[in-house]
């Protein structure tokens, strides 16, 4: 019954949103307690400093073992430093929000939540925000009500520093998605994937059918394709903004936050193409016209009970633009959807080939943005999980979401 999220504030399941806006905008910063929640006897809060290597190794043992898996414990997320240097240190990144709970006898860290700073588009309104992940608590110590203390103590902290918005998704229903979406998966190494399991034979297919099926060629077709670099951030900060107006919710990036998202930081530039998190390429036309961009993230998947393979790699689809259709109005116009399909196609199909090419297995996408355009033809199959995302404090519409698309065509 929700005991907990019902004292917060968000819409609520049977609610019908009449105006969009805060939902509590009463509360200043000097109202906000200036010590933490009261934390249960036996443990301790600490604000993690990943920037030390015994901090950072704490916090992705943790995950590693008590984050999300699959529903039959075979898959794990696989996190390691450079993905967590990534994700958790864009710029404006506050040590705060990095928030752990420690048994105070052994110092043993054993729950974990997390924020970074957002800046979120919905619809004609820009607020500041954070965007809240890896909540995670110790197996063992499931059920007492900790998720609960960690939200509070995060959101007094973010409070703190005039901020009373947050963005989150999640596989767990909860008052109340703004729009929900499907993962949709593409093979690109099946053989892999059958023989540890993620995927299965139909019956009524051989094994060099399914090969045959997922085959991928060996190079990129976009003519002027080619990595991205820091001297292309103008060109795509301007691609991404106009792309972005397709969509009813979204993030604002300054030019320094997108490099961050696309590029990584100093250390990750330096990594060779197979121990990269995020790969970021870019279509330079005749003219010297960045006319598209796109860019995936890697996050291996550690197979638990197989002794032939120990890591997937796994590639999740991010942002992306095009110049084919850049325009919100051309949401509703059929040749233009026609064209961005077409490019949107070829572009991830390259995104395919270079995953391949850095030994990625299965490249995975939501049914978000305008994915459901081209996820069918590239031969993503659907999945079983399904993302919600939840607005903080904050009245929207629903979003129509991908899921919808997919489910009604
Ligand atoms: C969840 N995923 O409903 P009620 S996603 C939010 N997000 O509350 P307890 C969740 N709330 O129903 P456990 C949640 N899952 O009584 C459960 N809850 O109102 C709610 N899993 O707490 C739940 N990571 O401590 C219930 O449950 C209450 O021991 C129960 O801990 C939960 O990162 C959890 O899936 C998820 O580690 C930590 O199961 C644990 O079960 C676990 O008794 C595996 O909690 C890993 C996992 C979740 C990934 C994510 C986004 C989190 C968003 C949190 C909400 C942020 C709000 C905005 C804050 C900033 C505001 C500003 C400004
Ligand atoms: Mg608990």
């Amino acid at each position: 019954d929700y005991k907990f999220w019902k004292t917060q504030p968000v819409t609520k399941f049977d609610e019908s949103v009449l105006q969009e806006g805060p939902i509590d905008s009463s509360k200043k910063t000097s109202d906000i307690p200036k010590e933490p929640f009261p934390m249960l006897p036996q443990f301790e809060w600490v604000t993690l400093d990943i920037d030390k290597d015994e901090e950072m190794t704490q916090l992705y043992e943790l995950l590693y073992d008590h984050y999300v898996e699959d529903h039959d414990s075979t898959f794990r997320f696989a996190y390691n430093k450079d993905f967590f240097n990534w994700a958790l240190k864009p710029p404006g990144w506050n040590k705060e929000w990095h928030l752990g709970v420690r048994v105070k006898a052994t110092k043993r860290l054993v729950a974990f939540i997390s924020g970074v700073p957002a800046n979120l588009k919905v619809r004609d309104h820009q607020f500041r925000a954070v965007e809240i992940n890896f909540l995670c608590v110790h197996k063992k110590l499931r059920n007492k009500r900790l998720a609960p203390l960690l939200i509070k103590e995060i959101t007094r902290r973010i409070n703190l520093c005039d901020i009373w918005q947050a963005l989150y998704t999640s596989g767990t229903v909860l008052p109340s998605p703004i729009t929900v979406c499907r993962y949709a998966h593409r093979p690109l190494n099946w053989e892999k994937l059958y023989d540890v399991g993620f995927s299965a034979l139909p019956e009524d297919k051989t094994k060099a059918q399914m090969m045959a099926k997922f085959a991928i060629s060996s190079s990129t077709k976009t003519r002027g394709l080619r990595k991205m670099r820091q001297t292309d951030i103008d060109a795509v900060f301007d691609l991404y903004n106009r792309f972005q107006k397709r969509y009813e919710v979204s993030q604002e990036f300054t030019k320094e936050e997108l490099s961050h998202w696309l590029l990584g930081d100093a250390h990750e530039r330096t990594l060779s193409d197979s121990d990269k998190v995020i790969m970021c390429y870019v279509v330079e036309n005749e003219d010297g016209r960045i006319t598209d961009f796109f860019s995936f993230y890697i996050l291996p998947f550690s197979v638990l009970n197989r002794p032939s393979f120990t890591n997937l790699g796994v590639a999740y689809l991010y942002y992306y633009a095009s110049d084919t259709a850049s325009e919100a109005e051309s949401r509703f116009d059929s040749e233009a959807t026609k064209k961005l399909t077409k490019r949107l196609e070829s572009l991830v199909s390259d995104a395919l080939v270079l995953a391949k090419n850095v030994g990625v297995d299965v490249f995975n996408a939501l049914t978000s943005q305008d994915n459901v355009l081209f996820l069918e033809d590239l031969k993503f199959g659907p999945g079983d999980g399904f993302l919600n995302y939840y607005l903080f404090n904050y009245k929207a519409f629903p979003v129509p979401g991908g899921f919808d698309k997919t489910t009604n065509t």
